[in-house]
């Protein structure tokens, strides 16, 4: 089948590493047009995915989506901070759940809420256990989030491997956007090791040789945006496309 998820799974079986590029739609942050040619560049450098979506995106999601997909070919993903952050113009939506929250709302309230229209909207779920990292940025604070300690992989190892058990596609791990350190290559390690189902990371990996340090530690799937934004404005789709390049070598040397 030809669906969204089945897409990044062969990138994955295909190179090892799967690439997605967060796009965030807030007006105070960029505006649709210069969403599009981020999403292009992305896609240009070898990313194989965009995710729209932010904790605090609202109001002109539709338009940044319609314009993206104008841009480009690769699957075009919405990341939801609420029930707004759902467009009819995307592919496909992480169906996630924030499951380290300590309110309801963000583990199964936001869904119900939400399930109507992904329905409605004719979108792809691709289920998704949202685990968030210390510090946890806004993610954190918005998700009422009781953050994982950066030294206890063993508690992202529980919520991880309930989550496979729970029938959930993948996990993701997140430090939050713009987060000083990123996740813990332990608690990337510990994770990778024992579940059967991809491992997403994101949130303050910045650098080719990070991105590759944690690709090398078992990520399946590494999500960037802040970094991307930046440097795509400097130089193009140059740093992306060695930052790509180096989580496939790291892949492809284990
Ligand atoms: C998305 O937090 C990631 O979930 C993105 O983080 O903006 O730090 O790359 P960055």
């Amino acid at each position: 089948m030809n669906t969204t998820w089945n897409t990044l799974l062969r990138v994955l079986n295909e190179h090892g590493i799967v690439h997605l590029t967060l796009i965030d739609p807030d007006p105070q942050k960029q505006t649709p047009k210069n969403a599009a040619q981020i999403a292009k560049l992305a896609e240009q450098a070898g990313s194989n995915g965009i995710m729209v979506g932010g904790s605090t995106a609202f109001g002109i999601i539709d338009e940044t989506l319609q314009l993206i997909k104008q841009q480009v070919k690769i699957p075009v993903i919405l990341f939801p901070g609420n029930v707004s952050g759902l467009s009819r113009f995307a592919d496909a939506v992480f169906f996630m759940s924030l499951l380290n929250s300590r309110n309801t709302y963000w583990i199964t309230g936001v869904q119900t809420l939400g399930a109507r229209y992904i329905k409605e909207f004719n979108l792809e779920p691709i289920s998704m256990a949202y685990l968030i990292v210390d510090p946890g940025g806004t993610a954190g604070f918005v998700g009422d989030a009781r953050l994982i300690p950066r030294d206890k992989p063993e508690i992202a190892l529980g919520y991880a491997l309930a989550a496979q058990y729970m029938g959930f596609s993948f996990v993701y791990l997140e430090a939050g956007s713009g987060a000083d350190n990123a996740v813990p290559l332990p608690i990337v390690k510990t994770v990778s090791k024992y579940i059967d189902i991809p491992l997403a990371v994101g949130g303050g990996i910045t650098t080719a040789e990070e991105a590759a340090a944690v690709a090398a530690a078992g990520a399946d799937i590494i999500v960037q945006g802040t970094i991307v934004e930046k440097t795509l404005r400097k130089d193009g789709s140059k740093s992306l496309s060695q930052t790509i390049q180096a989580i496939r070598r790291a892949k492809m040397k284990q």
